[in-house]
């Protein structure tokens, strides 16, 4: 009797491990699914390529890190919009600033600010920048706050400097380029780094990017937080 009760027991045990097992094999697989990588190619409203961006889940947010180049001097407004849709000249399909929190515009507005706003992205007089910025409070995994929610986003480059406190658009004037996001890396295993672009294309992005691996980076930084 003793020996069958023991029996039992060790059978519950076992099925216990099992279920607990599977929840743990569930859960790993579910934390696979959610892209930690997006990435996006900026064209402006002749459609030339002007920008390569990568972004990154980060502790408070979603790190942004792009290099641009042929882009007018100066300080440009530079938002996430709501909307994965960029059709030239005007960019109006990307719609208004990433805002699932309903707060009003602006990095200084007490009531603000979006999720999608960003600091002024500054060019250099030779027409390129080197950018990292975050969009504090948004995700790249499922939820409200999510740049791959259902009808995605898009990095959009204003004619003039966001002024951070006007809402909607911080009187930023005219959308000038525009990248939709992507899941994924910002270049594959092979080095390409733009998906579509040829590689005359890519080689001359090469030279702008150098070394810089974000997806590499990526990997190493994942580690060290809890996505
Ligand atoms: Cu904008
Ligand atoms: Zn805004």
């Amino acid at each position: 009797m003793a020996r069958l009760t023991g029996t039992a027991a060790y059978q519950r045990a076992l099925t216990y491990f099992t279920l607990l097992l599977a929840f743990a094999l569930a859960t790993v697989r579910a934390a696979d699914a959610q892209p930690a990588l997006g990435f996006a190619e900026v064209r402006d409203s002749d459609g030339r390529l002007v920008g390569a961006v990568s972004f990154q889940r980060v502790q408070d947010g979603v790190e942004i890190r792009a290099r641009f180049q042929g882009l007018p001097p100066g300080e440009h407004g530079y938002h996430v919009h709501a909307v994965g849709k960029c059709d030239p000249p005007e960019f109006v399909t990307a719609e208004g600033h990433f805002n699932p929190t309903m707060h009003e515009h602006g990095l200084q507005n007490p009531r603000g600010p979006h999720v999608g706003d960003l600091p002024n992205l500054v060019i250099g007089e030779d027409g390129t920048a080197s950018v990292t910025a975050v969009a504090r409070f948004a995700t790249l995994a499922a939820g409200e706050a999510s740049l791959f929610d259902a009808d995605g986003s898009a990095l959009v480059i204003h004619a003039d400097p966001d002024d951070e406190v006007t809402d909607p658009a911080g009187n930023s004037g005219a959308r000038t380029a525009c990248g939709v996001l992507a899941e994924g890396p910002a270049h594959g295993a092979d080095g390409r780094f733009f998906m579509q672009e040829s590689a005359e294309t890519q080689a001359a992005f090469r030279t702008v990017w150098g070394d810089y691996a974000p997806e590499q980076w990526a990997l190493e930084h994942n580690a060290e937080i809890a996505l």
